[in-house]
């Protein structure tokens, strides 16, 4: 049996956050790395993971730890790619380790893994892989290269084994192994999370969507959902051993599956499961049937990915909805007195300075609790890292090389502006569309008068000095 580490790589606050947005931000466990965790415990190994983003840890201290374990495993957005490959030269300078990788940036491009010296790529999802690699290599008893969904190098070549076919039944994995994580450190953003403290979970995989900014490498487009007992369950658990006040669902969509929903609402009820709880979900998958009940057991938040306000810019993306039905929607989630987040976009490839003002006029007619105006970031494993990169040209491929990217909301600058605009311009609309949708009577007046407590009042306070600071700072 082996001693393996799972790193989540050091990254400061100053890295992370821009403009102000460490107030407000979420601290949110890598449940991809405790899930990986969950199954190498099950199979008898011994394992830690080191979260260094949650934690206070230095990048030499990781190095270190790193030294007193056989395997170590990291994960790899592409956000941090660079600090990752930092990391595993750096291990790779001291100790023989052996480094898998594996996440959404090492999927999309396991060759930038394997240069900087990870000795294996796990590509998509990880429970199965890990088991079968990390016995092949203890025991040498299994050839390396007859494991599905693996890249790695032998003698020079880059090496990809045939994709694994998705887990179908994803109640069979363990749940997440949250005794390994620093569970005190981790909270849901103030923009939806009113309690703490307030722990996420995850209970499905795949989007029926295709957006053309969204990675869709990793789980594919089958949504596969656990079972209502076993979110509830898990639900339980968080409440119960973890102190959750409240829980959010960080699914791309977890309203997609009308039954499994609706099974989930009525065990609440039946439960009495008396906390709150928020999840996201697409416009097109929902209906008044299905909020009501979401409502009556718990929901008090769901976050919609509304992206654009130019029909014109929804169908260039594959949004596959229509303004028409995002109002419809909205209007029946207020209607039934569900707060909502709008997720908004700007900047899209070829989007120009009209569309996205219609996108900004959008939010502020749909009324939103909560408006969130993000910069495209083309990312590898999107339609959009291509047509930025290859079919424009205005967006350098090995970007994530050389660049550590914050979390979205107040970039400092663009990470991509389209030809249609330039980057300052961008930043301008950028700000302007916070101060355009925060800055006005109603809205304030609403959020002053929605104040029921104390922790309502702080919230309140952390995202107005949030605002201010992204206004004020260049
Ligand atoms: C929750 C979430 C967040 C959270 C926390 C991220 C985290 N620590 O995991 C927050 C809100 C902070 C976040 C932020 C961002 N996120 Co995010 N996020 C997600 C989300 C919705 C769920 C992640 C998750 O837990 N999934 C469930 C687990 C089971 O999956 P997993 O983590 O991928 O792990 C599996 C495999 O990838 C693999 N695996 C992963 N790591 C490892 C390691 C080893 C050793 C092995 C063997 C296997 C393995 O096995 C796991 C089990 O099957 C995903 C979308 C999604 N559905 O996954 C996007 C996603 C990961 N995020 C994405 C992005 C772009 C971001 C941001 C960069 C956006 C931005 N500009 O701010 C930031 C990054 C900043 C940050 N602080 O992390 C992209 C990544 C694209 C890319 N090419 O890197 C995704 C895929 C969304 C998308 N569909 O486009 N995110």
């Amino acid at each position: 049996m082996a001693e393996i580490l799972l790193i989540n790589p050091p990254l400061t606050s100053k890295e992370l956050y821009r403009r102000g947005a460490k107030a407000t931000a979420s601290i949110i466990p890598p449940l991809g790395l405790a899930s990986i965790a969950a199954v190498l415990e099950e199979e008898g190994h011994s394992v830690e993971i080191i979260d260094g983003i949650a934690q206070n840890i230095s990048f030499s201290d990781v190095v270190k730890n790193a030294e007193c374990f056989e395997i170590v495993g990291i994960t790899v957005l592409s956000a941090f790619f660079k600090r990752c490959a930092e990391l595993i030269r750096a291990i790779k300078k001291v100790c023989k380790v052996q480094i898998i990788v594996g996440g959404a940036h090492a999927t999309a491009l396991p060759e930038s893994l394997l240069e900087v010296g990870a000795d294996y790529v796990v590509l998509g999802e990880g429970e199965l892989t890990i088991k079968e690699l990390v016995n092949a290599i203890l025991t040498s008893s299994h050839p390396i290269e007859n494991i599905q969904g693996i890249s790695f190098k032998n003698g020079g070549k880059v090496i990809k084994t045939k994709r694994r076919p998705m887990i179908e039944n994803i109640n069979s994995l363990p749940l997440p192994a949250r005794h390994l994580l620093p569970m005190h450190k981790y909270k849901t953003s103030e923009a939806r999370a009113n309690r703490n403290p307030s722990h996420s979970m995850i209970v499905s995989r795949g989007c029926p969507g295709a957006c053309s900014f969204c990675c869709k490498i990793l789980f594919g487009k089958k949504i596969r959902c656990r079972s209502p007992e076993n979110i509830v369950e898990e639900m339980f658990l968080l409440k119960d051993k973890y102190n959750a006040k409240e829980i959010a669902f960080l699914d791309d969509t977890f309203t997609a599956d009308f039954d499994i929903v609706s099974s989930v609402c009525k065990l609440l009820i039946n439960n009495k499961f008396d906390i709150p709880w928020s999840c996201e979900a697409r416009i097109d998958t929902v209906d008044r049937e299905m909020l009501q009940m979401m409502k009556r057991a718990g929901c008090d938040f769901i976050a919609y990915g509304v992206e654009s306000g130019s029909n014109e810019v929804l169908k260039s993306i594959n949004k596959k909805i229509t303004k028409k039905e995002i109002e419809r929607t909205i209007r029946i989630t207020q209607e039934i007195g569900i707060p909502i987040r709008g997720y908004f976009m700007l900047g899209f490839v070829g989007e120009t300075e009209r569309q996205m003002m219609d996108t900004i006029n959008f939010a502020i007619k749909l009324n939103v609790d909560v408006a969130s105006f993000s910069l495209l970031i083309p990312f590898p494993g999107t339609v959009d890292y291509i047509r930025a990169s290859k079919e424009e040209g205005y967006f350098d491929p090995e970007f994530y090389k050389k660049v550590l990217v914050p979390e979205f909301n107040f970039p400092d600058y663009p990470i991509y502006s389209p030809k249609t605009v330039s980057p300052e311009r961008l930043l301008t609309i950028h700000k302007k569309a916070y101060r355009k949708y925060y800055y006005r009577p109603k809205i304030i007046l609403k959020e002053i008068t929605n104040i029921r407590d104390f922790e309502g009042l702080k919230r309140i306070v952390k995202g107005g000095i949030t605002l201010l600071k992204n206004y004020r700072k260049n």
